[in-house]
């Protein structure tokens, strides 16, 4: 069993295989340098898929012999299986799809259901040791639907997901048949994380189109769950690159590269021969820049390592013919008996190779048309000298661009700004390139991987505990809430403090039409006479008045502004001055009105109140966002709080907060009472935080929040309502007996 002290860690293969010769083999990819860092003394899990089963028997023990803190997992699938689930699905679907080139993705339901397979198998195979409380964290676009099967058969654990490659246009996405199914999956996640602000953007714009979620940048509610979003852009190990790239095996390298005939300005490129790295534009770059500028001819070349990779796959054929056509053309164009402007390796090089040709080459040429981050820019950045750094080109489709701002950022389908970018970096001079590298260098110090690891692990552990919304807790908790007063009976005379829309009426289209049923009036009245009854609500102090007209209520209007005890008359709370904020607020929110159809301003004594609700809905919530900028940010030094509700912005005076009218009630009348709070939204939420754990809160219906308890539904207040009466009867006639 795996405790919950134990971190689980999801991806394709392990970070471990066995070589053709037996040997175990270490995975050199990014995301085990990442993990690996994270992990230095705790111990941790992996799950991955391995394809043969002895192989698979060897990795745990042969693993531990290297890392006696990682337990490894091989979840055995055959290749038959693991290829219609990879290549199939995975590998012709959502790599193409999620590149921008969808005339590539050829969807096949039986390798989307062998797809589904895999993921539920492993989501078998992590359950059977996952213990509650565990934290999972699933890596890329091979595992989107594992989060539902995992919820389903562990509830209780944490989920994370990260996505490292990018996270397409909505309307290229919704051409995705099983789009739902994607979406809906993630959807079990308590967080989920991009490498960039623009993939998570889009991942919300399709909720809305696919699901019609709404949702924040930062979170969605669905089925009664919260998932959070992030943006964590991946890094590197610097350090580790740095050190090593100063060794001696690596130097010793490079001196053999400086003297192998390769033009004194050496372009490096390093890629997967993936149609989505833009080799052949990089080649067609290279091609014009030595028509344009010829005092480049013979002073610059190009070495293109060239990863083979799904050499099968009709794409990858054509992108290696159309390599293979261009550097002949190039070379036949420009070459000579001792100049050779491109030289191509189709081939992976080792470690040594790698560090010593960043160290060599005098730019790096990184021109994909999409790329998730891109490793290799920054692998560059940090084994480069500062005493003669090089240059690094990057494209703008590359997640890596939104951090490196000091590399020649280059749309790589503009051949002639390659073009003149390379000719920008040959000429450019030590100084500019050693301020450039000083920068890229400085991000990449202060940002590692492990600490974008640590960084994700440490918000899925805070999401997670501030949501605590699974399934179960959303079941009405009658029994708890009234096996508490249990047992502390209640002391003194119960006060209960319930919030009115949303609460004890349901929320209506238009404000103004709510109405209080007549069963839930005469439950109020019945409560009142057994307890300190008080709705507290947002609205005014008129509306309140003639809506709870004849009860023995106490009232607070606005938030809190206003206070009466039922026999009494309104009190203010306020001491600011309104006046300094009020007529301002009123005038930006009037222009908003105008400018949204359907929207209209509410005024109050102490708060002005702009809804959308009828609104239409994206457009109105984008105007929503911005008037809630424009306000936090033109009355930041007034005595006003600005905040967004649902469909709602509202600015009220500081006193108008429900927190710090249960913070005066629990001073000035609470002493020795117990106090009970009800409500629905979030100025309610103000109202549990201030409650704590010295009464009973509880929120109804769905969504995140700060209340100990909760009802599903504002359908469930009536016969709670009826509970409470039994229950404070009940409590008065045992205290009466005793
Ligand atoms: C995905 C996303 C995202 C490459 N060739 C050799 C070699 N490599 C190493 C590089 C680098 C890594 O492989 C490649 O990383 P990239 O980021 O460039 O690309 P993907 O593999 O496509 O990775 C990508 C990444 O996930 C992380 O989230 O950045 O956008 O597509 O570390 O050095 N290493 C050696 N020999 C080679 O021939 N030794």
């Amino acid at each position: 069993m795996i405790s919950k002290s134990k971190r689980i860690f999801v991806s394709n293969r392990l970070p471990f295989s066995i070589n053709s010769k037996g040997d175990l083999k270490r995975g050199s990819g990014g995301l085990v340098s990442a993990l690996m860092g994270v992990c230095q003394n705790e111990p941790f899990a992996w799950f991955g898929f391995e394809t043969d089963a002895s192989h698979a028997a060897k990795i745990p023990e042969a693993s531990k012999k290297i890392l006696p803190d990682l337990d490894c997992y091989p979840v055995v699938l055959s290749k038959d299986k693991y290829d219609k689930y990879y290549n199939g699905f995975a590998n012709d679907i959502i790599w193409p799809l999620f590149h921008y080139e969808s005339h590539l993705a050829n969807f096949n339901r039986k390798n989307w259901e062998q797809y589904k397979k895999a993921n539920k198998l492993m989501a078998q195979e992590i359950a059977k040791v996952a213990t509650p409380g565990v934290t999972v964290w699933i890596h890329d676009f091979h595992f989107m639907t594992l989060p539902e099967y995992l919820r389903e058969l562990v509830p209780d654990i944490k989920i994370g997901f990260f996505l490292h490659i990018p996270f397409p246009s909505a309307e290229l996405f919704r051409q995705l048949p099983v789009r739902e199914e994607i979406l809906r999956g993630l959807l079990n996640c308590d967080l989920v994380g991009f490498h960039e602000h623009s993939y998570l953007r889009q991942f919300v714009v399709s909720l809305k189109a696919c699901l019609g979620v709404d949702s924040s940048f930062f979170r969605a509610e669905y089925n009664g769950r919260t998932t959070h979003f992030g943006v964590y852009p991946i890094s590197i190990e610097g350090d580790e690159i740095k050190e090593k790239s100063r060794s001696e095996a690596v130097l010793q390298k490079v001196e053999t590269y400086k003297s192998n005939g390769n033009a004194p300005f050496m372009i490096l490129g390093i890629d997967r021969l993936d149609y989505t790295k833009g080799l052949e534009l990089k080649l067609r770059g290279l091609q014009a820049a030595l028509r344009k500028y010829p005092e480049m001819v013979g002073q610059v070349s190009l070495m293109q390592v060239a990863i083979p990779t799904r050499e099968k796959v009709p794409a990858y054929m054509k992108i290696k013919k159309e390599v293979d056509q261009l550097v002949g053309n190039i070379n036949g164009e420009f070459g000579s008996p001792d100049y050779n402007p491109v030289h191509y390796v189709f081939n992976s090089v080792s470690e040594v190779e790698l560090l010593a040709l960043y160290r060599r080459a005098s730019s790096v040429l990184v021109t994909s048309k999409r790329d998730g981050m891109n490793l290799v820019a920054m692998e560059y950045v940090m084994s480069q000298d500062l005493q003669d750094p090089g240059v690094l080109i990057l494209s703008e489709f590359a997640g890596a661009a939104s951090l490196l701002s000091d590399a020649l950022i280059v749309n790589p389908w503009d051949v002639d700004a390659i073009a003149d970018a390379i000719y920008q970096a040959y000429q450019m001079d030590l100084e500019e390139r050693t301020n450039r590298m000083e920068h890229l260098q400085a991000i990449l110090s202060r940002y590692s991987s492990s600490k974008w690891a640590r960084g994700f692990l440490k918000e899925l552990e805070r999401v997670h505990q501030v949501v605590a919304v699974t399934p179960k807790n959303l079941k009405p908790q009658k029994s708890s809430w009234s096996d508490e007063f249990n047992q502390n009976l209640i002391k003194g005379r119960l006060k209960v403090l319930v919030d009115y829309d949303g609460t004890i009426v349901p929320i209506a289209k238009r404000p103004e039409q709510v109405v209080l049923m007549e069963e839930t009036r005469e439950l109020l009245r019945e409560l009142g006479q057994k307890a300190d009854v008080y709705v507290i609500s947002g609205r005014t102090r008129e509306f309140l008045d003639a809506q709870l007209k004849g009860l023995e209520l106490g009232l607070i209007a606005e938030h809190g502004a206003f206070y009466r005890e039922p026999h009494g008359s309104w009190e203010s709370r306020i001491s600011t001055d309104v006046q300094s904020w009020y007529p301002h607020v009123e005038r930006i929110m009037n222009d908003y009105s105008e400018r949204v159809p359907l929207s209209f301003v509410e005024k109050k004594k102490a708060c002005l109140v702009w809804h959308f609700r009828l609104s239409p809905t994206d457009f109105a919530a984008f105007q929503s966002k911005k008037l809630d900028d424009e306000l936090q940010v033109g009355m930041a030094n007034e005595p006003v709080s600005i905040s967004m509700g649902n469909k709602i912005v509202e600015a009220k005076a500081v006193e108008c907060n429900k927190g710090s009218f249960v913070r005066w009630l629990m001073k000035e009348k609470g002493a020795g009472n117990t106090i009970l709070c009800l409500g629905d939204d979030r100025t309610d939420e103000d109202m549990f935080i201030a409650l704590g754990k010295s009464g009973v809160s509880i929120k109804v219906g769905e969504g995140t929040t700060a209340a100990r308890y909760r009802l599903k539904h504002q359908s469930e207040v009536v016969p709670f309502l009826k509970d409470l009466i039994r229950f404070v009867s009940e409590n008065q006639e045992a205290e009466v007996r005793v």
